[in-house]
């Protein structure tokens, strides 16, 4: 479809030139995020610069009904960026301005287009952070974060993204521009619009501004656990968070993901179960705390424990950890990534492990297993050729089967991914009667379903 000419002339009289593009190679290059989703190719991108300029865009798609998809770094994993079909694409990525920093109150008022690294070298100058530590923090946004309630690997002492959103200034559909939340660090004033909005996908608003709540940066040891096989890694996860310890991080690598960091970096790590550690607090505290770990660790048969002395080492090992999925895609490009992205309460921890290696080898598939352990979240990939129908579908069944598993314990089919296009089947069987609830926000926010339709809920228009 070519966009239609009465709302390109608008746009064209709403925005100077240099906002919005139609070119092909452009809109080709904003027609995926980095899941296997397919590519749709969007009618046009829109960069806004101001928050009164993406109000009016929003309004405009309403009056003529044409979709809109907010983008932030295009590194979601689940289809969330993907343009919506006959739609156009409004990327952030200009709205990148730190608009203030308060030490004093903890807090950062921002734009929605700042990349998380980028955040965090300009507040480690007062000696704070934004806590929860996507492995994609060189990409994503604050605002694509809030979009999907991100986490990452200081989610588990901080929490995720949602608990350090204080305000939110969003426009909606209708091209109406307001502020939800407040400064202050408590409140029991009204509905909570800003939790709403963290964690919608793009599909009851725009957020335009945003206040952080922050932590100062705090000392920290990095060490690093080699098992003899998984069950006694996970064992260890749910003995050390057992334990009363909160760790900054506390990672789980499996020997296939090991072996992909490997070959993609050009190390020889020991491809053998892996647990990586990040202590955080007092100076003696931390002490404690790893003398406990390895204590635990060596309780369980682990064959090696290490301390990292050096920032290099430190750095070695996430850099490692953080680029499993980049390492996936790099040594299998032509490959489709199937996912599950799960999380379970903690007691199910190390049963869920297993369940998830019992079904590679069940359905004869090649997985890897890695993630957020201290939070209960296990990210499952398994890589397949495109042209093997049979084990794309074993790979489909394969982590179908390990989201009921999650769903069958209390746990949750997408733990920090969002549901985007590829987790859609499994919004009702997690949710039942409550996703009528989230379809008649939906509708209250976004009457012509123009917010990214067609993610989260199946029907076309939310
Ligand atoms: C990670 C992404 C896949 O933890 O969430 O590396
Ligand atoms: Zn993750």
């Amino acid at each position: 479809m070519n966009i239609p000419p009465a709302f390109l002339a608008e746009l064209q009289s709403l925005l100077p030139p240099s906002a919005f593009s139609l070119q092909p190679a452009v809109l080709e290059s904003y027609a995926r995020d980095e899941s296997s989703q397919p590519a749709q190719t969007p009618l046009a991108v829109v960069w806004p610069e101001t928050a009164e300029q993406v109000a009016a865009v929003l309004g405009l798609c309403n009056r003529h009904r044409v979709p809109v998809t907010a983008r932030g770094g295009g590194s979601s994993l689940e289809g969330n960026a993907v343009p919506s079909p006959d739609g156009i694409v409004l990327s952030l990525e200009r709205m990148n301005k730190i608009l203030e920093v308060l030490p004093q109150d903890f807090q950062c008022r921002l734009q929605p287009g700042v990349i998380y690294d980028d955040l965090n070298r300009r507040l480690a100058r007062d000696g704070l952070f934004f806590a929860p530590g996507p492995s994609s923090g060189d990409v994503a946004t604050i605002g694509g974060m809030i979009g999907n309630n991100a986490g990452g690997l200081n989610a588990l002492r901080y929490g995720v993204t949602r608990d350090h959103v204080l305000r939110l200034q969003v426009a909606l559909a209708d091209g109406s521009l307001l502020w939800f939340g407040t400064r202050a660090m408590k409140t029991s004033s009204g509905f909570d619009l800003v939790r709403l909005m963290v964690g919608s996908e793009g599909l009851l608003g725009v957020v335009t501004e945003i206040v952080l709540r922050l932590h100062g940066l705090p000392e920290r040891k990095t060490a690093m656990a080699r098992f003899e096989t998984l069950e006694a890694a996970a064992q260890a996860v749910f003995e050390i968070m057992s334990s009363g310890i909160v760790p900054g991080a506390l990672e789980l690598i499996d020997e296939n993901s090991i072996a992909h960091i490997n070959r993609y970096k050009g190390w020889d790590w020991p491809e053998t179960p892996t647990l990586i550690f990040e202590f955080h607090g007092a100076p003696s505290g931390i002490a404690e705390e790893v003398e406990m770990a390895r204590e635990i660790c060596a309780g369980l048969g682990a064959s090696y424990f290490e301390v990292a002395e050096t920032p290099a080492r430190r750095e070695q090992l996430w850099a490692g950890r953080k680029e499993i999925t980049n390492a996936e895609k790099a040594l299998y490009p032509d490959h489709i990534m199937l996912k599950g992205d799960i999380a379970v309460p903690l007691s199910h921890y190390a049963a869920a492990v297993q369940k998830a290696q019992a079904l590679g080898e069940q359905y004869g598939l090649a997985v890897s297993i890695f993630g957020h352990a201290g939070d209960g979240n296990i990210h499952w990939h398994t890589l397949v050729p495109p042209s093997d129908a049979a084990a794309l579908e074993r790979g489909e069944q394969a982590a179908a089967d390990l989201i009921r598993y999650a769903l069958s314990v209390g746990g949750t089919a997408t733990a920090e991914h969002g549901i985007g296009l590829a987790k859609r089947a499994f919004l009702l069987e997690e949710h039942g009667a409550a996703v009528e609830v989230m379809k008649r926000i939906k509708q209250a926010l976004d009457p012509n379903g123009i917010l990214n339709p067609g993610k989260m809920f199946f029907d076309e228009r939310g």
